[in-house]
């Protein structure tokens, strides 16, 4: 059976012919053929390509400095702005004018093309934690976003979509997502105050995604789980212990999954069967991240390990993922 969507992981390998898009994760390499390239190192491999299958005929464009390219079904767009090029706005910092820029570039993107609707995004920015003059890095991005929705009259609380944002070393901040014509559904987890609602101690303005987002197609049900951490409520739990920090993660994936599960249509999503991708600070936690994945989920699971900054400094761990169910098969 075709799938609409696709993941493949091809490790050092660039667009796959019939790719909706291609985006390259490593540090210090360029993936030919590739669309969009994350600074990000990669365990196990000089670089990983993870590719979004899909049928084609394909039509690609750019606007605003967004590239994207699209099928009768999908659109996969991606920009990447520098800081030191951008023209701050009045009272606003470069990483908040330039994540306000990406997001402006979406979103006409979209009203162009009438893929309307917002179903994945992946926000990856240098220095995340970093002080940006009063502000942390990350608080600064959250403002660019958020008045990007705002602007452009986008569901920015119940109904944004499904996210990550992390932090590379340096480079420009990349955005990429994917967009279809149809409405997926937000989850949200019980264990985890809505990000969109965190109180003001993490910043002036929240992080505008939803823990989830669920695509029911004719043949298939699609997840997206957005970046998923050790936090509770809305407080980052177990500081300083990376073990702790990766069960507590696994337990709120769970806790999505199984909040999904009471609406998927299809059959029922499994934590060990998503791809997944975990994103540690500390290169030297990689084995004790791998050993608790690895317990809790048991072996053969799709993951990827890359090393990146999470976007609270007291976070050690970030766990996204993705996956499918198929409809019966018509005999
Ligand atoms: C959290 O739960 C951890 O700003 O888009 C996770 C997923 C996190 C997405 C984002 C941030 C984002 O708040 C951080």
């Amino acid at each position: 059976m075709s799938r609409l969507l696709d993941l493949r992981k091809t490790p050092g390998a660039g667009r796959l012919p019939g790719a909706l898009g291609c985006v390259a994760y490593g540090h210090g390499v360029q993936l030919a053929g590739a669309d969009v390239s994350v600074g990000l190192k990669v365990f196990g491999a000089e670089a990983e390509a993870h590719a979004w299958l899909a049928e084609g005929p394909f039509t690609e464009g750019t606007l605003d400095g967004l590239h994207y390219r699209h099928n009768k079904d999908f659109l996969f767009g991606w920009i990447s702005l520098g800081e030191q090029a951008c023209r701050p706005g009045a009272d606003m910092s470069p990483l908040e004018t330039v994540s306000r820029q990406a997001y402006d570039a979406v979103f006409a993107v979209q009203a162009q093309t009438g893929f309307t609707h917002l179903l994945r995004c992946w926000n990856y920015l240098p220095g995340i934690n970093i002080d940006g003059g009063g502000l942390e890095r990350y608080r600064q991005f959250n403002i660019g976003r958020q008045d990007a929705f705002i602007a452009a009259r986008q569901a920015w609380l119940d109904g944004s979509p499904s996210a990550c944002a992390l932090g590379s070393a340096e480079g420009e901040l990349v955005v990429y997502f994917l967009a279809g014509r149809h409405s997926a559904l937000p989850i949200e987890n019980p264990r985890q105050t809505s990000a969109y609602r965190y109180p003001a101690q993490y910043g002036p303005r929240a992080p505008t995604f939803s823990r989830a987002s669920l695509l029911r197609l004719e043949s298939e049900e699609v997840l997206f789980i957005s970046g998923t951490a050790s936090i509770v409520g809305h407080e980052s739990l177990h500081l300083g212990n990376v073990r702790e920090q990766t069960r507590e993660t696994l337990r709120n994936l769970d806790a999505v999954v199984a909040e999904a599960n009471r609406h998927a249509f299809f059959g029922r999503f499994e934590t060990r069967k998503l791809f997944l991708k975990v994103y540690l600070r500390h290169a030297e936690d990689l084995p004790v991240i791998r050993e608790t994945l690895q317990h809790a989920l048991g072996e053969g699971l799709n993951v990827s390990f890359l090393l990146a900054d999470v976007c609270r400094a007291e976070l050690l761990v970030e766990i996204e993922a993705f996956g499918f169910l198929d409809a019966e098969p018509a005999c």
